[in-house]
């Protein structure tokens, strides 16, 4: 009688890095299926296969070795991953600690990332509102009326849209609800320090921080 026998979680992970850098939607959909039957947790799928294989194009963009038509393929292989990881991640059906609108700022179109914090600050008890991508900073002002937020969310990843991030902190204390909401902000060029400079209350360099940022910024203002 042969065994059948499982292939180990490690294998799994790099196939579907492997998959998504290579732009192979239904590859990554089954490995994800198999991490998941395998019972690798929806976190480690997120961060050592799908997240890891965008890492590994980047680094192929940057040598010049793929482009952007590439690019935009492996960014539906990693949607369909992530289709599959968000209901995992996410359970709407707690009690909200807080809520958050979010958003990638005006001029920037990326929004893996962004969708990501949405998804873990949900599955980590928050509501979110999320705005979408290119949002301008008076839609994040009234939003952050509209739905009586603690937190406001903002992302970029390119170096030419970080300064809307003051520009949207400016527009929220025009339309008078700075004092009342925290402003965390992040994105792949963003650094402690440019979140200082701006004048944001927080600063994650990744998605599961953000969740621990959210955290501590619902404490500093005893929300939580
Ligand atoms: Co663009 N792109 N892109 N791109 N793209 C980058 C960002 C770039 C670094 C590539 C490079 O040159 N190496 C570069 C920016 C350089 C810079 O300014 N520093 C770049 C460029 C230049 C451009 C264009 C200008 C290219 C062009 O047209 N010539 C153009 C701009 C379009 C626009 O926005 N106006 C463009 C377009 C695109 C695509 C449309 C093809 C596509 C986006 C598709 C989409 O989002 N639906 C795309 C992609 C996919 C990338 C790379 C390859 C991958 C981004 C990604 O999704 N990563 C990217 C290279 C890179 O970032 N290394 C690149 C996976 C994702 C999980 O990571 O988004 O970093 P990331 O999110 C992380 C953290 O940053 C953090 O948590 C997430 C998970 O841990 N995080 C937060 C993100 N937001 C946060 C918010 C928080 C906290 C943490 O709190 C609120």
């Amino acid at each position: 009688m042969t065994e059948q026998r499982q292939p180990r979680p490690a294998y799994l992970l790099s196939g579907i890095s492997r998959a998504v850098a290579d732009g192979d939607r239904n590859l990554a959909v089954a490995l994800v299926k198999d991490a998941l039957a395998a019972r690798v947790a929806p976190h480690a799928v997120l961060s050592d296969g799908l997240m890891a294989g965008m890492k590994e194009l980047d680094a192929l963009f940057k040598g010049g070795q793929v482009f952007l038509p590439e690019i935009l393929i492996s960014v539906r292989a990693m949607d369909a991953g992530l289709e599959l990881l968000g209901p995992l991640l996410a359970d709407e059906g707690q009690e909200h600690k807080g809520t958050v609108v979010l958003g990638t700022v005006a001029g920037d179109l990326h929004d893996i990332g962004k969708r990501l914090v949405g998804m873990l600050l949900r599955g980590n008890g928050f509501a979110v509102v999320d705005l979408g991508v290119g949002v301008e900073a008076a839609a994040f002002a009234a939003a952050v009326t509209e739905h009586q937020a603690d937190i406001v969310a903002l992302s970029a990843l390119l170096t030419t849209t970080t300064p809307e991030f003051r520009h949207v902190i400016e527009t929220l204390a025009q339309a008078g609800v700075r004092e009342r909401v925290s402003v965390l902000v992040g994105g792949a060029p963003v650094t402690p320090a440019l979140a200082d400079e701006v004048g944001a209350d927080g600063y994650a360099d990744d998605c599961m921080r953000a969740v621990d940022e959210a955290e501590r910024l619902l404490r500093a203002r005893g929300r939580s």
